[in-house]
């Protein structure tokens, strides 16, 4: 196997025996299947729209559901994987037969046939030789990975935008093409980033036309006294149906890592048995799920693979998926039925408590610019000195208590945003606010950078800057997954520079890509503490 798509690839160059997420090499091989695939169904269908043919919607949420199954840690099931590329096979068959099959690569018109694990060898990240190009290409399909989960989310919602797809598929078939240069293959990456936003401006509006405005929330961290069941991930269709389901059963339901920012949203504040969050970001799953003692719900990644203390508590759905755990099934626009959890859960104890308090989130950008008057008087008063973007993900390495550090280091006069599960190095903090704006302000999941992007737009309005980057907006972003592939593009696309990035630069930019990266905008690693607060705050 050969894996680098996330922060945590061994050595920080690829994990080659076994994945560090618990990925192993007969899964890797069918991921790698999988993309091919996907990307050869994605080149008929893009020769077909060129035909002026139409593409059903079915398609295209086929793809993206393949891509989100091979985002890190969100599907560890070999056999539902295999089940993914029959059915890729078999449409992309359909289409092959309404097609010109003569301009078409070989991954278009692979029909299956042989040996899954010999043809996997063949065709995953190495397969291409030249390091920049094969950098490129990977920089690109993971950002198209991204963008796929939040397509997915928003297609839950019944929400669709075919520019959207019809860019997906283009970009992956591209990824396929050998006549395309460096130069060919850095333009697609900044349109990735394009299309990004688009995406996530979909799933914001999918989200906030469906639940509401996210508005200023405590959240509380205790726990009750019945028995619970636990969300985890990203989808909040997934949230909305269980809440309906467990109402009058005496079961709670509680958030874990990126399901928290649900609470923010009027729509399910509404649930008396919503209770709170539990626990920490994803990587902390062992010890917090083991404590929760009630069956546990994965939307989405990312899952730690489950010790055999809860393995029969843990529930997949969607894109997620791990062996010998139920999987709730049920497509978009489908009820899911999630009786056997709520059954379940009235066989368990109550959860055990973590923690006690609460804490402080919903600053989307609705709610940030509702208070725009007192956030553009602190920062003309000099109250507020800078904002740091924190946005991103959380992980496991010790390398990422830089975060917490670097938060309570920031001087009082500046003010953190963020979104994502990053959030969690520091959101427990007594930072304390500047004129009653809390020092943290949590605009939601890690698709919710999207408004972090829509507050600096308006922020460069009202102060009627011609540059996005003269606003006194820093970025310190951790990254992990290739969720957060498609925030950098996003950001780089909207003209934000010198944005950090860390723990680590991923092990898939090629020397030369990173470069272009550097001089084209900035952007950086991170150093100590120290020495970046002194460069960010000048
Ligand atoms: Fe965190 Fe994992 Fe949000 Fe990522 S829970 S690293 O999926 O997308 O962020
Ligand atoms: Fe390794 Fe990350 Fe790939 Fe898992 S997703 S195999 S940890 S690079």
């Amino acid at each position: 196997m050969f894996c680098y798509q996330c922060q945590e690839t061994a050595g920080c160059t690829g994990c080659t025996r076994v994945g560090v997420c618990g990925k192993t090499p007969d899964v890797a091989a069918m991921q790698d299947l999988l993309v091919y695939v996907t990307k050869g169904l994605s080149a008929v269908t893009t020769a077909l729209r060129k035909a002026g043919q139409e593409i059903d919607p079915s398609v295209n949420h086929l793809i993206t559901l393949n891509l989100f199954t091979t985002i890190t840690n969100a599907n560890f099931d070999k056999a539902a994987i295999e089940d993914r590329i029959r059915a890729t096979l078999a449409e992309k068959e359909r289409l092959l037969s309404l097609a010109d099959r003569t301009s078409l690569p070989a991954a278009a018109l692979w029909d299956g046939a042989g040996d899954w694990a010999e043809k996997a060898k063949t065709v995953g990240v190495l397969s291409t030789k030249n390091e920049d190009i094969r950098s490129l290409r990977e920089l690109i399909t993971y950002g198209l990975k991204g963008l796929s989960a939040y397509s997915k989310h928003a297609n839950a919602l019944l929400r669709d935008d075919g520019q959207v797809d019809a860019f997906l598929q283009r970009a992956l078939a591209a990824t396929l093409d050998d006549s395309l240069t460096v130069e060919d293959l850095v333009a697609l990456t900044l349109e990735t980033g394009k299309y990004g936003v688009r995406g996530m401006a979909l799933l914001d509006q999918a989200n906030t036309e469906t639940y509401g405005n996210p508005r200023i929330t405590r959240v509380k961290l205790g726990v009750g006294k019945n028995p619970g069941i636990l969300v985890s991930g990203h989808d909040l269709r997934d949230l909305e149906q269980l809440l309906e389901q467990t109402q009058g059963t005496g079961v709670d339901v509680y958030t874990h890592s990126e399901m928290l920012p649900a609470h923010y949203y009027p729509a399910f504040q509404k649930y008396p048995n919503f209770v709170g969050n539990y626990g920490n970001a994803w990587w902390k799953q062992k010890e917090e799920f083991e404590a929760f003692n009630g069956p546990i719900l994965m939307t989405t990644n990312c899952i730690v693979p489950p010790k055999d203390s809860y393995k029969d508590r843990l529930y997949t759905t969607g894109a997620a998926g791990y062996p010998g755990c139920k999987h709730i099934p049920g497509e978009i626009g489908q009820q899911k039925d999630f009786s056997a959890l709520i059954a379940h859960a009235k066989k368990c104890p109550p959860p055990q408590a973590l923690e006690t308090g609460e804490i402080v989130g919903g600053f989307a950008h609705a709610q940030v610019l509702a208070l725009a008057d007192r956030i553009v008087e602190a920062v003309k008063s000099g109250a507020i000195r800078k904002f740091v973007v924190m946005a991103g993900c959380d992980g496991r390495a010790k390398s990422r208590d830089y975060y917490t550090e670097f938060a309570k280091a920031l001087p009082g006069d500046t003010v953190i945003l963020t979104a994502g599960c990053a959030k969690y190095k520091y959101n427990k903090l007594p930072l304390g606010d500047i004129g009653g704006i809390p020092r943290v302000l949590d605009a939601g999941q890690c698709n919710d950078s999207y408004s972090l992007a829509v507050i600096a737009l308006k922020l460069q309005e009202v102060f009627g800057l011609a540059d996005i980057n003269d606003l006194p907006i820093v970025y310190n972003i951790a990254w992990y997954e290739q969720k957060a592939v498609i925030v950098l593009l996003a950001l780089l696309s909207l003209g934000v520079k010198h944005i950090h990035l860390g723990p680590t630069l991923p092990a898939f930019l090629s020397p030369n890509v990173a470069k272009v990266l550097v001089e084209q905008f900035g952007i950086g690693g991170i150093t100590t503490v120290e020495e970046d607060l002194a460069r960010m705050l000048g």
